[in-house]
């Protein structure tokens, strides 16, 4: 496989350590989650998001950047719970291309994939003076990852974003939403989670990312999907 510009030209994740050193790391994202051996420790304590409900009268910026759609998040919104101060910066989804049932998510759980993932991403703000200092580094990011079922009911806080998915059916297409409660997408047990230290989940795979898989799974309407799906056709979201 030859190819000038790599981003564009991967035919499989299996080519991607070809041009990315980092994403044939040993602590490549996302895993399979096996709960058995997964090790109790008593010293985390629940996922504690910072402002997610403070979100102001200033819209929030949407745009598809060809791969995802990725929403823009203030910088007073973080997370605490960990040993350092995080400051969220993004969060975005990952959708399969086969709609519900089909398992679109990155993480698993014993093996079993759910529809959907949301990812919210935060740098190292008492370490490091900006996301792309921090992405390369160790301990630089911190991820919580949401997995999405697929349900009957219509989940409210996820329309805050769906409902304006078709103003950006195309890569690069840039549109301003109302601020929400981030915090209505998250489940509600934030004390159950898996813990882990691994990479970005795309080249170029930096093993920089303290992540938080939470337990609980959230629901979204069938109907959600399919509206998504239909409004981002060409712009192989994923
Ligand atoms: C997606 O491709 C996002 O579009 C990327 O966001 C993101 O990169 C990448 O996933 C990896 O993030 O949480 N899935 S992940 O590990 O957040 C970053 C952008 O390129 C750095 C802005
Ligand atoms: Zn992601």
């Amino acid at each position: 496989l030859r190819c000038s510009v790599p981003v564009n030209c991967f035919v499989g994740q299996s080519e991607w350590s070809e041009y990315f050193p980092d994403c044939g790391g040993t602590s490549q994202s996302p895993v399979d989650v096996i709960t058995t051996q997964t090790k109790y420790d008593p010293s985390l304590v629940p996922v504690m998001p910072l402002g997610y409900s403070q979100h102001g009268n200033q819209p929030f910026s949407m745009h598809n950047n060809g791969h995802t759609v990725i929403v823009e998040l203030p910088e007073w919104m973080g997370l605490g719970g960990l040993p350092w101060f995080f400051t969220a910066v993004q969060l975005h989804l990952h959708w399969g291309n086969g709609g519900p049932g089909v398992g679109g998510s990155e993480h698993t759980i014993n093996g079993r994939s759910s529809d959907a993932e949301l990812h919210v991403v935060h740098y190292n703000a008492e370490l490091y003076p900006n996301m792309s200092a921090a992405m390369t580094q160790r301990d630089g990011l911190a991820v919580l990852g949401i997995l999405i079922e697929t349900g009957e009911e219509t989940n409210p806080g996820f329309n805050n974003i769906l409902n304006y998915m078709s103003r950006i059916r195309h890569a690069d297409q840039r549109t301003f939403i109302p601020a929400f409660d981030v915090q209505s997408l998250l489940p509600k047990d934030l004390g159950r989670y898996y813990r882990y230290n691994g990479s970005l989940t795309t080249p170029p795979c930096y093993q920089s990312v303290i992540w938080t898989l939470f337990h609980e799974r959230v629901q979204i309407s069938k109907a959600q999907v399919w509206l998504t799906m239909r409004n981002t056709k060409s712009a192989s979201v994923s």
